[in-house]
């Protein structure tokens, strides 16, 4: 019989990456999605019928239990969360209630329902935040520099203890930054390619970023989600730092989209210190070691070629989009 998996946050980049993955493997696939008064299914609308969508919200415990109760997965891939770093100052509590306690009642549900479950939890390296050594692997200390990185702390903190206190197979993937054509408009790299497009087809006059002297660590969203189905497919439940080993700054990355349209990006982007944040995380670069040799996993897709590839999406998807 085919496996089911539930994930949460099927709606973002990461889950409609992770949806089509699994259904390649054979998999049912379920996905909870929270209320909203206007649909949010852009990413994964050509899935309508392949796979099956539930309401539940992280912020309440019973829709979680009544969620795994009806689907009974062999797999829970928890990736919900409010994943945007500068809202978790704006909203620091409800950060922390989804991106900290929902972590807890999603185990909780698992607990509850059914101990056999296995578990991924989407970890970030925003949790090293002021790095004190680099690259960053799985034996790093945590400093972390926003209330999102706090929350995402506290869950990696729970995933771990539930694996050691009942035993259930938890996994934590720390992920380091992963893009691509579905990212977010505002995270930096989407915010610039999407920039790139409009100002070449004549639909954006100025870019206004904050910190352009940033690094990270950034590759494909695509890659990045075989990696959490590969921890859930070992003999033991573990911890993983996933990374490309790379690190470059937001102004190659703006150089990089700039030069794919033929443009010269210091007639058009502009710093704007209300970008900058309260607390910088200055650079991340990971070393994804333990994943490489246990899980076999490896990135495929190169800096460059991702923000290339992100360019041209945008270039297409504004082209298309009516004046
Ligand atoms: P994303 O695009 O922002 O997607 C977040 C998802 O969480 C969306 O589906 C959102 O649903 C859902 N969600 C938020 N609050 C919820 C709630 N209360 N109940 C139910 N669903 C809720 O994020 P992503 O880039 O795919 O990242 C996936 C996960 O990996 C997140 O936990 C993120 O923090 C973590 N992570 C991401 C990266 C990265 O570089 N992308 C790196 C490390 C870790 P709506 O569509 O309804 O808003
Ligand atoms: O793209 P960002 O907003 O991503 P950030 O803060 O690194 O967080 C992302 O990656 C984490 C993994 O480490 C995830 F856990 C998290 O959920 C999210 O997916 O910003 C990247 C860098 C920052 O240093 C920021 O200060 O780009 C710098 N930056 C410079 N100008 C900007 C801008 N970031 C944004 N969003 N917008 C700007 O205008």
């Amino acid at each position: 019989m085919a496996p089911t998996a539930m994930i949460t946050g099927i709606t973002g980049q990461d889950g409609a990456y992770l949806a089509r993955f699994l259904l390649d493997k054979g998999y049912q696939v379920h996905g909870m999605v929270r209320r909203s008064s206007s649909e949010n299914f852009e990413r994964i609308a050509d899935l309508a019928g392949r796979i099956t969508l539930h309401q539940a919200d992280l912020l309440d415990q019973l829709s979680i239990v009544n969620l795994l109760h009806t689907v009974r997965p062999r797999e829970v891939y928890n990736l919900a969360a409010q994943s945007f770093v500068p809202t978790s100052w704006l909203q620091p509590l409800l950060t922390g209630d989804f991106t900290a306690l929902g972590v807890t009642r999603v185990l909780e549900a698992i607990r509850l329902v059914d101990r056999t479950i296995r578990f991924y939890q989407a970890s970030s390296s925003e949790m090293f935040g002021q790095v004190r050594t680099e690259p960053q692997n799985e034996d790093t200390p945590f400093w972390p520099r926003s209330p999102y990185g706090v929350a995402k702390v506290y869950g990696h903190w729970i995933t771990v203890n539930y694996r050691e206190s009942y035993e259930m197979f938890c996994c934590s993937g720390i992920l380091f930054n992963h893009e691509s054509p579905w990212r977010g408009k505002e995270f930096v790299t989407r915010k610039v390619t999407d920039a790139a497009a409009r100002i070449k087809l004549g639909r954006q006059d100025r870019l206004k970023l904050g910190n352009l002297d940033a690094m990270r660590d950034w590759g494909f969203a695509g890659d990045y989600v075989e990696a959490m189905w590969l921890m859930l497919q070992q003999d033991q439940p573990d911890d993983y730092v996933v990374a490309t080993g790379e690190k470059h700054t937001v102004r190659e990355l703006v150089e990089i989209a700039f030069a794919r349209v033929d443009l010269n990006p210091a007639q058009y982007v502009e710093t704007d210190p209300a970008l900058l944040r309260p607390a910088e995380v200055n650079h991340l670069c990971g070393d994804s070691t333990k994943a490489r040799q246990k899980l076999g996993w490896r990135p495929r897709v190169g800096f460059r070629e991702l923000i290339e590839m992100m360019v041209d999406a945008d270039l297409e998807r504004v082209r298309a989009e009516r004046h």
